[in-house]
């Protein structure tokens, strides 16, 4: 198991668009395993492979409290996305110490493959439909702050570069 670098935000290969998963491989079984070791050192509830620089189409997730109960995503698909929105606090791995919120559906159905390649739905509300939603953005090569104004993501933008600058210089 390793422990897989996180690109962070405006890193442009944030936007590129992941390619669905052929096989459910054990070259696959070993990037979820990371992506989770890589989440959970990360203090994250979630986390796409966009984020650590491999286009396909895989999330890991865990919003349980006792860090116990991780969830396996190959090539998710939104069956179903109640009309009900809310509005949710978010942050994300990417853009270390920003929130803000994000209006998104209060519950999803989800279809996907899991890490031994059986198609699975999960039903999601609450915090687990807010990160799938997220996660499954970030592999359409979306980041949360393209939801707030143009004003707040230049700003956050700025805050990003030049935090990497002076962690450069140290
Ligand atoms: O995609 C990511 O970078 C992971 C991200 C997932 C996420 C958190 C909150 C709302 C939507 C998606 C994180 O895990 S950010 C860190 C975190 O644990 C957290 C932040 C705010 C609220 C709850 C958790
Ligand atoms: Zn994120």
């Amino acid at each position: 198991m390793a422990l897989l670098p996180i690109l962070c935000y405006p890193d442009p290969r944030l936007h590129t668009v992941a390619k669905p998963v052929q096989n459910v491989d054990a070259r696959v079984r070993a990037l979820a395993q990371d992506m989770l070791e890589t989440m959970y050192d990360a203090n994250g509830i979630g986390l796409a492979a966009t984020q650590v620089d491999a286009h396909e189409r895989l999330i890991v997730i865990d919003v349980s409290e006792e860090r116990n109960q991780p969830l396996v995503l190959i090539n998710p698909e939104v069956i179903w996305a109640s009309p009900q929105k809310k509005l949710n606090e978010e942050g994300c791995l990417s853009v270390p110490g920003i929130y803000d919120g994000v209006e998104r559906a209060e519950s999803v159905k989800v279809r996907a493959l899991d890490a031994e390649g059986a198609s699975r739905e999960i039903a999601a509300e609450g915090v687990l439909a807010v990160c799938i939603q997220h996660e499954m953005d970030h592999l359409l090569g979306k980041v949360f702050v393209e939801y707030l104004s143009p004003l707040k993501r230049n700003r956050i933008k700025t805050k990003m570069i030049k935090a990497r600058r002076d962690a450069e210089r140290v």
